[in-house]
């Protein structure tokens, strides 16, 4: 498949952040039975992940700005673009020897994201998507699922955990949703959730506490996919808000209604 040369940078970056992934994934999974356990490892591992994906775009687009999850803000001299980066989006996952997590890149220009790349590196899927271009998962061209009814699809969401969340509002919102529909996933990278999204394995998704990092690609992907994606209050700033609800045009609509039915 031909790519644009953009797109290649980024798909450069996170393969490579990709197989340093795998190596130390591999790793964990030997480490879980040491009294020390992974955790540490894990840091670093994320940290190198970071490094090699930060060297490969800063090298392809000198002066472009970044935001990542270990490193935070970092300023550059080119105040249009901006490389959004979560260099292991799932980390619990990884600790835990579960070959589900992510590397997300995305670039904003002038505010607006304009491509994005998702990799799961265990299972060797890349999905890239460019404004204008269309989403891919490798070399396939992607579309968001066709299903209209919420008793027919498949649901993702992100659970709030130990000192993450509020645990009663998401009940809430899983009461409301868990009785009108076929399935509800978790699978704990939502950048991946929402590749899966833009790919119809899903047929929507929520999570009300992410950062920008976790979602950007994958808003990208769900929008060239056909899908739509908002805030929880059907807004448009998911960032801000750091909440998302995501599906095709129907179920995306009823989702969110659904999620803020009245506690009966
Ligand atoms: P992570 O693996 O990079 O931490 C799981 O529900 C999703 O929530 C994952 O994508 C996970 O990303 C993300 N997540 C976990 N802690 C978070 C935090 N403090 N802020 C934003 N997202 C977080
Ligand atoms: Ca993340």
């Amino acid at each position: 498949m031909a790519r644009s040369a953009l797109l290649n940078v980024m798909v450069q970056a996170a393969m490579k952040a990709g197989r340093s992934l795998s190596r130390d994934f591999g790793e964990v999974q030997n480490l879980q039975v040491s009294l020390k356990g992974p955790g540490d490892y894990v840091s670093q591992a994320d940290r190198k992940a970071e490094e090699i994906i930060h060297a490969e775009l800063s090298r392809a687009r000198p002066g472009y700005a970044f935001l990542m999850e270990e490193r935070g803000v970092v300023e550059g001299e080119d105040d249009q673009h901006r490389w959004i980066v979560d260099p292991l989006d799932g980390t619990t996952n990884f600790l835990h020897g579960i070959p589900i997590f992510s590397i997300s890149i995305a670039l904003e220009r002038q505010g607006q994201i304009v491509a994005g790349v998702i990799y799961n590196p265990a299972m060797d899927e890349l999905y890239t998507a460019e404004r204008g271009g269309g989403a891919f998962l490798n070399d396939r061209r992607l579309r968001v699922s066709g299903r209209t009814k919420l008793s027919d699809s498949v649901i993702g969401c992100g659970i709030p955990h130990l000192g993450r969340g509020h645990h009663g509002n998401f009940l809430v919102e899983l009461r409301n949703v868990m009785g009108e529909v076929a399935g509800i996933r978790r699978l704990g990278s939502a950048a991946l959730d929402l590749a899966y999204v833009a790919a119809g394995r899903m047929d929507g998704f929520w999570e009300p506490a992410l950062a920008p990092w976790d979602m950007a690609a994958g808003i990208l992907l769900i929008r060239e996919a056909g899908g739509f994606c908002s805030d929880m209050e059907g807004g448009q700033e998911m960032f801000d808000k750091g909440s998302i609800a995501a599906g095709n045009e129907a179920i995306h609509k009823t989702l969110l209604k659904t999620l803020k039915k009245p506690i009966r």
